[in-house]
């Protein structure tokens, strides 16, 4: 008899795909049903996410799922953090989500800070600041038609969910990007929410990884074809909490780079660290599965080579991956560093004359090509990864033997190796599909499939992936050490 199939459905900033996995005790194979480009849409001033766009892309990926398996067991959404769409009193979508990228929501950083200090904010919520928390999100939508409308705020995810199966909640992972949830009860923060004025009723009940959410609607087995009942199940739903479950390690003493859209760089933690020197360092405390912390801190990530691609490609350049990442890799090391989390790079736009304007500014001499570009923006994220798997074992007392680097990046062979020479320790590349992984393992758990904690879900994932090994080239840390000390850390 066939092994049970599950769905992940694991939208990135870059991409939509919908996974199937057969699982079984010592069975983890994953297979494309579904992939569909996940593109931003500018009205005026505004940024958002074609959320219905993406609904019909997890639709379509579903019917592909259900064709290539035949039955399914379970499906479970995870995305991108802190972007959320509001809901009327007749359950209608107010407007269209906006993107974490729109400038405006930064706005609001300066009214959220006079009515809860920094330093505060980060003793409750243990939140890294950045801009588009939704926290400074909503503060900037304060007294707007909508928000005075909502009866409900959904995360994206959970908002998919719901168009799913009807069910309204909170998947705690991902709450814990808003700023909003307390970082020591885990429970949603009603003092601070209280302080901000917002409405309590907005936001739903949490609900935990492995819980039950409900089952497909009829409505969306009749679109898909899919054969009921089918139960959705929560996991991770915040894509970078799924992607450190399906991180392969073998004991505690790792550090990981999710590495996509974005670079998450940390370590996985019992408990949050809260300290004045932790919240200056920009290390966060989101939620795990299973009770964890992901401690870590967001680097740009491949957000600079995208956003370069898409110029090229508006300028009629040449704009094919691999051939960049080869010439980059003849352009010598170290021409020229940017720091990578300079607020210039966050907004979409001409991403190599910010990087131009970073360079003259700090006086070095531009890249002159598209690949001293590339080697710039590689060189530059390998030395975030370095300083910040360092900090981040030092802030939190873990010890770190080994780099487990996943997502789109784990494909990056010179990125890869840059990693393992900056931070000095072997680099495990893979899964590239870490998040659907992460996403599926802990379904098919949550329905009695698989068993155990996170160990033996990642003994699982060892026994069936494959990961690349990076060793440090031998005599690399004088070089790397000698840049870190040319591009000072601004934090
Ligand atoms: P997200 O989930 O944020 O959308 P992904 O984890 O899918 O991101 O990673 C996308 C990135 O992976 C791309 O921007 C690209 O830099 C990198 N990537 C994808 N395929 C390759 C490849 N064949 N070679 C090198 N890098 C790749
Ligand atoms: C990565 C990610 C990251 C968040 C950002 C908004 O996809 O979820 O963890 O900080 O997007």
């Amino acid at each position: 008899q066939a092994l049970p199939a599950f769905a992940a459905v694991d939208l990135g900033a870059s991409s939509g795909r919908v996974m199937v996995a057969r699982v079984g005790p010592d069975v983890l194979e994953l297979t494309e049903a579904h992939r569909f480009p996940n593109r931003p849409v500018r009205t005026g001033d505004a940024l958002h996410w074609d959320v219905l766009g993406l609904y019909a892309g997890v639709l379509d990926g579903l019917r592909a799922a259900g064709r290539e398996a035949g039955r399914l067991a379970g499906v479970g959404i995870d995305s991108w953090a802190v972007d959320y769409g509001l809901l009327d009193a007749d359950g209608a979508l107010l407007g269209n989500p906006l993107h974490y990228r729109d400038g405006r929501h930064a706005t609001a950083v300066p009214a959220v800070h006079a009515a809860v200090g920094p330093d505060e904010l980060y003793r409750l919520s243990g939140l890294q600041h950045l801009p588009f928390n939704t926290v400074f999100q909503l503060a900037a939508r304060r007294g707007s038609v909508q928000l005075g409308a909502a009866r409900r705020l959904l995360l994206v995810p959970d908002l998919l969910a719901h168009w799913l199966t009807g069910a309204e909640g909170a998947e705690v992972t991902n709450a814990s990007t808003t700023g909003l949830l307390d970082a020591t009860s885990r429970e949603w923060s009603w003092e601070l929410i209280e302080r901000l004025g917002l409405p309590r009723g907005l936001f739903p009940p949490l609900v935990r990884p492995g819980d039950r959410v409900g089952e497909l609607r009829v409505d969306v087995l009749e679109e898909t074809g899919l054969a009921g009942p089918v139960p959705v199940t929560a996991v991770g739903s915040h894509d970078t909490a799924s992607a450190v479950v399906g991180v392969p390690a073998a004991d505690d003493r790792f550090a990981y780079v999710s590495c996509g859209t974005w670079s998450l760089v940390g370590v996985e933690l019992d408990k949050p660290v809260l300290t004045e020197e932790s919240r200056a360092a920009g290390f966060t405390n989101e939620l795990g599965v299973d009770g964890t912390v992901r401690y870590l801190r967001n680097v740009m990530g491949l957000w600079l080579l995208q956003e370069s691609q898409r110029t090229w490609v508006a300028h009629g350049l040449p704009s094919d991956l691999p051939d960049l990442l080869a010439a980059a890799a003849r352009v010598p090391a170290f021409t020229t560093l940017v720091d990578p989390d300079d607020p210039r790079f966050l907004p979409p736009g001409d991403m190599p004359a910010r990087i131009a304007a970073y360079c003259l500014e700090t006086g070095q001499t531009p890249p002159q090509s598209q690949a001293e570009t590339v080697r710039c923006i590689l060189d530059s994220l390998a030395l975030a990864y370095r300083r910040n798997v360092r900090r981040a074992a030092q802030l939190s007392g873990r010890s770190v033997e080994n780099v487990h680097l996943v997502g789109g990046g784990a494909r990056n062979a010179l990125l890869c190796q840059l990693t393992a020479d900056a931070c000095g320790l072997p680099v495990l590349a893979g899964p590239v599909e870490a998040a659907a992984l992460g996403n599926v393992l802990v379904q098919a758990r949550g329905l009695g499939v698989l068993s155990g904690g996170l160990p033996e879900l990642r003994a699982l994932l060892r026994a069936t992936q494959d990961a690349q090994l990076y060793l440090p080239t031998r005599d690399a840390e004088a070089a790397w050490a000698a840049e870190e000390a040319r591009l000072p850390d601004p934090r």
